[in-house]
């Protein structure tokens, strides 16, 4: 089953949501707006759960800078002072978070409305983004598509090619909360198929080391509670995580994470072919952010961003996020849904 329908009109634009439900009643939808991955419903004996934090409303959207469950891009992440080189010639993007660049600028993918269409079970979003748009270097015909199995998997894949050479490192930010009463993300156990996290400086700017995890509360190498792990972290300004995930090798028969509500028997198991996830717990999340059925507090969500390690863009041991005239990109994040 699927619809497209109005969500609602803003900037003079139509915003559109668009649905599928699978043979088992599992049910995605997203908005154009920011190519946003609005729900992920599983039914449960009292009704359809929401797995995905969400909004009332488009302006909700727009106000808040959480990036909630947007596409991210052209970078995911922070590139310092909004500089890189490629090929010899340094590029300078628009800041917007002090002097660096988060999740590709004030123009990034979280900002476009989306051309989107429905085709069988596929959701899909297509956009043309220019350097007058964004300030990156090079056009870009961008294609995001979820699909949603009858196995309970959602994909998403990120393809694009571009007219000359430039950066596209895409992620999802979508927030998790299994939980289907008003509470936060504490009490849900976490996998992730990690050594080591990227440090970082008070930026948040990759430094270029690597910290292990093993013996600290970053280590989520065998499943335990996302609370355990704060209680750990009290004591960093943070009190919280928000840290870049070197995975181990992939192997496309082992998840990279897996979240997962023991009292309620639901599971994510995430699948990602990229080198790195940034963790992040939404530390400072509060009362002012009106998400639906969950009162906004410190961990009301966690955040699992796929992705390339964003510093590869000044240090090639951690990956290549660079796209090519004539050299298409295509990146999948898997999610499988147990219930
Ligand atoms: C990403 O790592 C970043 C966070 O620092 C930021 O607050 C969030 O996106 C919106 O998770």
């Amino acid at each position: 089953m699927s619809k497209k329908e109005v969500f609602s009109e803003f900037n003079g634009e139509t915003i559109y949501k668009l649905s599928l439900t699978n043979q088992n009643n599992m049910s995605i939808s997203c908005l154009s707006y920011g190519a946003n991955w609005y729900e992920l419903l599983v039914p449960t004996k009292n009704g359809k759960q929401n797995l995905l934090l969400n909004f009332p409303t488009i302006e909700d959207y727009v106000r808040t800078n959480e990036y909630l469950n947007m596409s991210i891009g052209r970078t995911a992440s922070r590139i310092g002072k909004g500089e890189f080189v490629l090929d010899q010639q340094t590029y300078h993007v628009d800041h917007n978070e002090g002097g660096n660049t988060l999740h590709g600028g004030p123009h990034g993918f979280n900002r476009l409305n989306w051309e989107s269409r429905i085709q069988g079970n596929q959701i899909i979003f297509d956009r043309r983004i220019t350097p007058a748009d964004d300030s990156f270097p090079g056009t870009l015909d961008v294609t995001i598509t979820y699909t949603l199995t009858n196995d309970n998997q959602v994909l998403i894949d990120y393809k694009a090619k571009s007219d000359a050479l430039t950066v596209f490192n895409p992620t999802s930010h979508a927030y998790w909360n299994l939980n289907a009463d008003d509470r936060n993300v504490n009490n849900l156990n976490l996998y992730v198929r990690s050594a080591e996290h990227l440090e970082l400086d008070h930026e948040k700017i990759p430094t270029g080391k690597t910290v292990k995890n093993s013996g600290t509360p970053y280590d989520f190498r065998h499943l335990k509670p996302i609370g355990q792990a704060i209680e750990g972290l009290q004591d960093i300004p943070e009190k919280g995580i928000d840290d870049v995930y070197i995975l181990d090798d992939h192997d496309d028969s082992l998840p990279d994470a897996i979240l997962e509500n023991p009292e309620q028997k639901i599971s994510v198991e995430f699948y990602t072919e990229r080198n790195a996830i940034v963790l992040f717990t939404s530390n400072a999340f509060g009362e002012d952010q009106p998400f639906i059925n969950k009162t906004g507090q410190p961990q009301v969500g966690v955040a699992l961003e796929a992705q390339t390690a964003p510093n590869a863009i000044f240090d090639s041991r951690f990956g290549d996020f660079t796209i090519d005239k004539g050299q298409p990109r295509h990146y999948q994040t898997k999610y499988r849904v147990i219930f």
